[in-house]
């Protein structure tokens, strides 16, 4: 056994190098509250560094900042399509209160006039399956059809616009309110998830994004498989909770908790409000 691990003695070295940096990490943030901006692991910023603050980290009723470089930000807009929050929608045919859902529309729209002309990316997922079905597990259209009364993934509702979770359907699509402009980057995936599913990763390494700010729907199923993922991944996650919505209000609120725990199990949590206004002050060409 001691000879079969004899590579732990090379990767020491690596490790030390780590729990130092870590170390100083941690010092600093003691001080400043700040998850600085690591510019020993990805460099100088390229845009401009920018904190927000974040709620309940480490603890629970402790305030916190998280920094973050501009032009390696992205702002994602997860699933904000008809069927998850649009009449005759998945959603919907599921027998489930839209308001809930569509609760997240306003705070999105006000975040996106923000980023929109700076150098934040802006990012927009899709679900939904082709138009054969190729990609839909067997499991997942059968449950759907079940909770839906017999309309379930890739049947057409009455009065629904398109056939559920298929792309290409009216449906399916981005709502008009938050329809992407020229410039920013739309993820089709399959599954809840995107990373195992979609492209996101690529894109993600493409244009050397290394923060996420997170919104849409739904919080427990969607954006927060995504954010595990991402977060898996090493990328820094942060969920504005007024920008999201679930199908049932008590998995929204355990979903954003959860991701408080363990001085942030999956990242951090703040609101839309609190992003803007760092964003006005910080990127906006009339703030320095
Ligand atoms: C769900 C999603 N809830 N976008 N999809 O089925 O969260």
């Amino acid at each position: 056994m001691g000879e079969l691990r004899k590579y732990e003695d090379f990767q020491g070295k690596n490790r030390d190098k780590l729990l130092d940096r870590v170390a100083e990490a941690a010092e600093l943030f003691k001080e400043t509250k700040t998850l600085a901006f690591p510019t020993w692991l990805y460099g100088e910023p390229i845009g401009r560094l920018f904190k927000v603050e974040v709620e309940d980290a480490p603890n629970f009723g402790d305030t916190a900042y998280l920094e973050m470089d501009s032009a390696r930000t992205a702002f994602l807009s997860i699933d904000m399509q008809v069927d998850f929050c649009g009449k005759n929608g998945y959603v919907d045919v599921m027998g489930y209160d839209l308001s809930l859902t569509a609760a997240a529309i306003k705070p999105i729209k006000n975040v996106l006039n923000a980023v929109r002309g700076t150098d934040i990316k802006v990012i927009h997922t899709r679900e939904g399956h082709e138009p054969d079905l190729s990609d839909a597990p067997f499991n997942k259209v059968l449950r759907s059809k079940i909770i839906g009364n017999g309309v379930g993934i890739g049947d057409v509702p009455a009065n629904g616009l398109g056939r559920l979770l298929v792309r290409g359907q009216a449906n399916w699509d981005i709502i008009d309110e938050l329809y992407p402009i020229p410039g920013e980057t739309v993820v089709d995936k399959a599954g809840k998830g995107a990373f195992g599913s979609s492209t996101i990763h690529m894109i993600l390494k493409n244009l050397g994004i290394t923060h996420l700010v997170i919104s849409g729907i739904t919080t427990d199923v969607c954006v927060h498989t995504i954010m595990r993922e991402a977060n898996d991944f090493g990328y820094w996650c942060v969920l504005l909770k007024d920008a999201t919505g679930a199908t049932d209000y008590g998995n929204y609120e355990a979903a954003v908790k959860s991701i408080k725990m363990q001085g942030g199990v999956f990242g951090n949590v703040t609101d839309s409000q609190r992003f803007i206004q760092a964003v006005d002050a910080n990127l906006k060409a009339s703030c320095c």
